[in-house]
């Protein structure tokens, strides 16, 4: 790939090749994270589910910039070919070359209730994407009494010039019920290795709505299983119960803009919380993540969430929380080669956090959890073909993204 030489307007981002700090062997087995708690006096109900020591072995990472002056993204998709497919937020797809540039603009891409949190979110290939060139993709959805997210499927068709169209447009699933507001839209898509297409969602985040996350009738706060025509899979867990939405998976989340599978092909979330609750989980069929009457963190406003529980018999704890947030964005599983000190970790990007947070797992537990600063919020993270990390940056209120790639040098 092209290295670029620029330096790079507008982006924290400021040279094309860093090496991040690797940190000195004392610091092996203590936490990377130093800051004061939010909530200090809440407990961890096993050891290392929150503050866990770092790796004794951290690999040294170099970072490039490998396209810039990018809108404001979203999310990110590698094609078969090695190019990248990208959502812009405020409404737009491009595929960006391997040397880093643009396309112009995916036509057919439907409008978006853009502003706040909202816009054109998560993308990801059919899993026969290399015949059928089908894409899945979510979006705040502006509808008459105010918006939502839903997924469409579309065929994509590219052209010579790096641009394309979007051909048989099709919402195949809507989060009900609409709210008017334009927060907590989550939402990341996967698809599992039976062809199931988990789709996660917010909670609409203000006092009324968010409540919904534990009510089976509402789609607010949910993880939903579903397939390529949106229709709940027969062996989902609430299909029998009345009342209950049949797309549902798992409930009482918060915002899941994190998700991924494992290697043994089994999905993993990490949700924005409240002040100093992000948390990681596997969600299982029909489980209750315990949002928002149970829960790490405090409200913005620092008074407890509900009644200040963080455990209770009937709701699943988080396999790891932080607090001071992260504020996690994407997600991936790492499984590549290329640095094989994260064989098997998840990569989280963090908007606050900025960089991306190594967790090295060991018997679905969190063992280790490292840090890699890039200096720039993150918004997406993927492993690509090369087995390299490539992480989406974003600016804050629309300014423009980069794509990182991370190798070890
Ligand atoms: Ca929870």
């Amino acid at each position: 790939m092209k290295r670029l030489s620029l330096l790079i307007a507008c982006s924290a981002i400021s040279s094309t090749l860093i090496s991040t700090p690797t940190f000195a062997q004392d610091t092996a087995g203590q936490p990377v994270e130093t800051k004061r708690a939010n909530a200090p006096n809440q407990k961890p109900v096993f050891e290392n589910q929150t503050r866990a020591p770092q790796p004794a072995s951290i690999p040294k990472i170099a970072t490039e910039v490998i396209a810039e002056d990018l809108p404001h993204l979203w999310a990110m998709e590698f094609l078969p070919d090695g190019r990248m497919l990208v959502t812009a937020k405020q409404g737009a797809m491009h595929i960006v070359s391997e040397e880093g540039d643009a396309g112009p603009a995916i036509a057919g891409v439907p409008e978006v209730a853009f502003g706040g949190q909202g816009g054109l979110l998560d993308v990801a290939l059919a899993p026969d994407y290399a015949t059928s060139g089908m894409i899945f993709f979510s979006y705040s959805e502006p509808r008459d009494d105010g918006n939502g997210t839903s997924v469409a499927s579309a065929k994509l068709v590219s052209d010579d010039n790096a641009g394309g169209r979007l051909e048989n447009f099709n919402v195949i699933f809507r989060q009900m019920p609409t709210y008017d507001g334009n927060k907590h839209f989550g939402s990341r898509l996967v698809f599992g290795p039976n062809n199931e297409l988990y789709v996660t969602v917010g909670e609409r985040s203000d006092r009324q709505p968010r409540v919904q996350a534990q009510d089976l009738a509402s789609g607010l706060g949910k993880v939903f299983r579903i397939d390529a025509s949106g229709k709940a899979l027969p062996d989902n867990p609430f299909v029998s119960t009345e009342g209950a939405q049949p797309e549902i998976w798992s409930l009482g989340h918060r915002n899941m803009q994190s998700a991924t599978l494992d290697g043994q092909g089994r999905l993993w979330t990490v949700e924005h919380g409240p002040r100093g609750g992000d948390e990681l989980n596997r969600p299982e069929a029909g489980k209750n993540y315990g949002w928002p009457e149970v829960t790490y963190g405090v409200e913005y406003s620092g008074g407890k969430v509900g009644d200040g529980i963080t455990q209770k018999a009937e709701t699943e704890q988080p396999v790891y929380y932080w607090d001071p947030v992260i504020a996690p964005s994407g997600m991936a599983f790492y499984d590549g080669d290329a640095i094989p000190e994260w064989k098997g970790a998840f990569l989280v990007g963090g908007l606050v956090s900025q960089g991306i947070v190594v967790l090295h797992m060991d018997d679905d537990k969190v063992a280790y959890e490292e840090r890699v600063p890039l200096d720039a919020r993150i918004r997406d993270v993927k492993v690509g073909p090369d087995g390299a990390v490539y992480a989406v940056t974003e600016q804050r209120g629309g300014g423009q993204s980069t794509i990182v790639r991370l190798t070890k040098s």
